[in-house]
């Protein structure tokens, strides 16, 4: 069984949001058809305490996209971003939602970030995602969402380590970083994972 992961598709990723990504809007409606085309559809959301260790505003000196470190792991800053229950942390209302499953929450321990949709940075806490999709039998996982170059990318490598037949949607995706992607998408690939386009699927399936 095949399953649809969409990633953190919120105001705050999109042009006009707090940490935008270029374009990041262009593909909503691509997500919304892919959606029909998957017997489970299931989403992250970027979830984070206000205040939480990844924004440069809780580390005194320092801007956004600068570096430190976070729970013992190397970190990039981050404009204050996808606050719980702010508006940048909803879901675009551009984005279908009739069909999502659940959502899997991540980035809530302030002292930690989480990139990827099943684990924290640090791979201290799990999301309960694996469990889920291995509960509904799913055996393929294809991926789209943002930002591209993380949580999209550490998605796919994670779900690639937990086994799954991963696949990243390259025309459902945006990117922070055009170079981080490129590499982010050879180390997906490396791994066994597959960059596709909608097309291959939207083809066969409508
Ligand atoms: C993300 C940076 C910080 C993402 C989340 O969704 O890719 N990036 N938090
Ligand atoms: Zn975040």
């Amino acid at each position: 069984m095949k399953a649809l992961l969409i990633v953190d598709i919120q105001n705050d990723f999109l042009p006009g949001g707090a940490l935008a990504v270029p374009a990041g809007d262009e593909i909503i409606e691509t997500v919304n058809a892919l959606q029909a085309c998957f017997p489970l559809v299931v989403a992250t959301q970027d979830w984070h305490p206000e205040g939480h260790g990844s924004f440069a505003s809780a580390h005194a000196g320092k801007k956004p996209f600068e570096t430190s470190t976070l729970g013992g792991l190397d970190q990039v800053l981050w404009p204050d971003h996808c606050v719980q229950s702010s508006k940048g942390a909803d879901f675009s209302g551009a984005l279908s939602q009739n069909a999502i499953e659940a959502v899997f929450r991540k980035g809530t321990d302030p002292g930690i970030d989480s990139y990827s949709g099943f684990f924290d940075n640090g791979k201290l806490k799990d999301t309960g995602l694996a469990a889920y999709l291995k509960g509904r039998n799913i055996s393929q996982l294809f991926i789209a969402g943002l930002a591209g170059d993380f949580c999209v990318a550490y998605t796919a490598l994670d779900a690639l380590e937990l086994g799954f037949r991963t696949y990243v949607f390259e025309d459902a995706t945006r990117p922070i970083d055009a170079e981080g992607f490129e590499k982010m998408k050879k180390a997906i690939t490396e791994k066994g994972g597959k960059i596709i386009h909608s097309a291959a699927i939207l083809q066969t399936c409508q």
